[in-house]
């Protein structure tokens, strides 16, 4: 059986748990705090990042969308990328899209654990620029399609639901559902599924100084 070592509101783990989930791939669920002394994740990666997907032999896959690309090589059934090359690419172009919302909001998020001296706000409104920036275009990406791509659930659709969960968990007073309601109908619409409301995540407390 697979083990992942996640991390409750990490957008990228949740991405994985959602895969295994659709896919129906059972997997021992480990969670830790990244940023703590006590994690495992330097062990099994040299980025020590999660999530990291660890293998009946021990051997070990790390970042996110590798995993994804991973599971889906080697597990086909319940394709999580469209059939078609063109709905693959839109899927795929959602999903560097959605990584890059949550590795400003990440990056926010980190900023301000800083002492409030010590916080750049060039660097706050940079991210921010990129969050607002990044949130348009998916909301335009996604317009009133009942997917995010084609006819399907898929990998877009994972990718835009964590990166909507992800910022109402880390970064609440930023409202995206008002000028965008087509995103806040996606968003309710997708954290039904039983895979995303398993998954639902969680903010986690950091116990060690890390920056
Ligand atoms: N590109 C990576 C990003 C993963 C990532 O940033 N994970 C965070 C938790 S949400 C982490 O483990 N950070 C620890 C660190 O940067 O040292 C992916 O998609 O897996």
């Amino acid at each position: 059986m697979f083990k992942l070592i996640s991390a409750t509101p990490s957008p990228y783990a949740r991405k994985v748990r959602i895969a295994l989930l659709e896919k129906a791939l059972p997997f021992e669920l480990v969670t830790e705090v990244p940023w703590d002394s006590t994690t495992s994740t330097p062990r099994y990666n040299p980025l020590e990042k999660l999530p990291i997907l660890i293998l009946e032999d021990g051997s070990t896959i790390y970042d996110s969308s590798f995993i994804l690309q991973f599971l889906e090589l080697k597990y086909p059934q319940t394709p999580l990328l469209p059939v078609d090359v063109e709905g693959k690419i839109e899927a795929l172009r959602l999903e560097v899209l959605c990584n890059g919302i949550c590795d400003a909001v990440l990056l926010t998020f980190f900023e301000r654990m800083r002492a409030e001296a010590a916080q750049s706000r060039e660097w706050l409104a940079r991210q921010r620029r990129k969050i607002e920036g990044g949130v348009r275009e998916m909301a335009r990406l996604v317009a009133d399609n009942s997917f995010a791509v084609g006819r399907e659930f898929s990998l877009g659709d994972i990718a835009v639901g964590t990166a909507l969960g992800y910022l109402s968990v880390r970064f609440p007073e930023f409202d995206w559902r008002g000028p965008h309601p087509n995103l806040a109908r996606f968003c309710a619409r997708i954290e039904q599924r039983p895979s995303f409301a398993l998954t639902v995540p969680v903010p986690q407390t950091i116990t060690d100084k890390v920056v």
